[in-house]
C-alpha cells in the first residue's frame, strides 16, 4: 500500500541546484499545479546552492522534497528526502557506501519518517547520472524484470524510480515494470520535453519527472502539468 508523504505526487518538477532559474520562471514552475518540487542534480551540488534555491521555493506552497546525492547537499528543511540507491551500478559506492558514509556523520538528524529509500535504474548510459554512478544502463526489459523485483519484492523499497535522465524511454518497458511492482511507488524521468510525452509517461508512472525542459522551454515544460493531470483524472474514471 502506498501511503508515503509523496503517495499524492502526479507530477514533479526537478530542478538542479547548480543551474540558473530565474525568480519569474520559478514562480510559473511552483504556481503551475505540479505536485512538489525535488531539488537534486548529479553533479555540482553544493550546501550553499542547494539552500539557496529551498529558500527561493519555500516562498511557495508547494511541497519541496531533496534527493540527496551528495553529503555536501545535505540540507534541513525540506518536506521529505530521497536517498537515492543506485540498483544497476558496478560501484559498491553508488549502491550503499556513499549513502552509510552519510548516515554515519548525519544519521541522527535524519528525519527518518519523511526519508524514503529510493531504488534507481538508470537506463540511459549517456547520461551523466549513469557515468557519474558507474550504471550498466545497456539493459534489455528482460534484464531490467529482476532489478525491479529486487527493490519491489524482495528490498520492498518504496520508490521505484525509471530513470532515463536526458532522453525519452522506452515507455513499453515503463508499462511492463509497473505491471510488474506490488508495493513501490513508480517514479519515472527522463526527455520529456513535451505535453504529449509526459500524458504518455504518466499512463504507466505514478509519478511523472520534468527536470531539463525547464532550462530549455519553459512554456513546454509548465504544459507537462495539466497533461499529466489529465491522464491521472481519466485513470481514475
Ligand atoms: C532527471 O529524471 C529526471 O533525474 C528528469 O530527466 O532532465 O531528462 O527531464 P530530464
Amino acid at each position: 500500500m502506498d501511503t508515503e508523504w509523496f503517495s499524492n505526487w502526479q507530477h514533479v518538477f526537478k530542478l538542479d541546484p547548480d543551474k540558473e532559474i530565474s525568480d519569474e520562471a520559478l514562480d510559473q514552475l511552483c504556481m503551475s499545479g505540479t505536485d512538489a518540487i525535488i531539488i537534486g542534480g548529479s553533479s555540482g551540488v553544493t550546501f550553499e546552492n542547494t539552500v539557496d534555491l529551498l529558500a527561493r521555493v519555500r516562498r511557495y506552497s508547494v511541497d519541496c522534497a531533496l534527493e540527496v546525492s551528495t553529503m555536501d547537499g545535505a540540507v534541513p528543511g525540506f518536506d521529505g528526502y530521497f536517498v537515492p540507491f543506485v540498483l544497476n551500478t558496478k560501484e559498491a559506492d553508488w549502491l550503499m557506501l556513499k549513502q552509510l558514509e552519510g548516515l554515519q556523520e548525519y544519521g541522527h538528524f535524519v528525519p527518518w519518517e519523511m526519508t524514503s529509500a529510493s531504488g534507481y535504474i538508470v537506463l540511459n548510459e549517456d547520461s551523466t547520472a549513469a557515468k557519474v554512478s558507474g550504471a550498466n544502463a545497456k539493459l534489455s526489459a528482460q534484464e531490467v524484470l529482476p532489478y525491479v523485483w529486487m527493490a519491489d519484492r524482495l528490498l520492498r523499497l518504496p520508490v521505484v524510480y525509471i530513470e532515463y535522465s536526458g532522453m525519452y524511454g522506452d515507455m513499453s518497458l515503463l508499462a511492463r515494470v509497473a505491471s510488474e511492482l506490488q508495493q513501490a511507488h513508480l517514479f519515472y524521468g527522463g526527455g520529456i520535453d513535451h505535453a504529449e510525452k509526459a500524458a504518455n509517461a504518466a499512463k504507466h508512472a505514478k509519478t511523472v519527472v520534468v527536470g531539463n525542459i525547464v532550462y530549455n522551454d519553459l512554456t513546454a515544460a509548465l504544459a507537462t502539468v495539466e497533461a499529466v493531470k489529465q491522464v491521472k483524472q481519466s485513470q481514475k474514471a
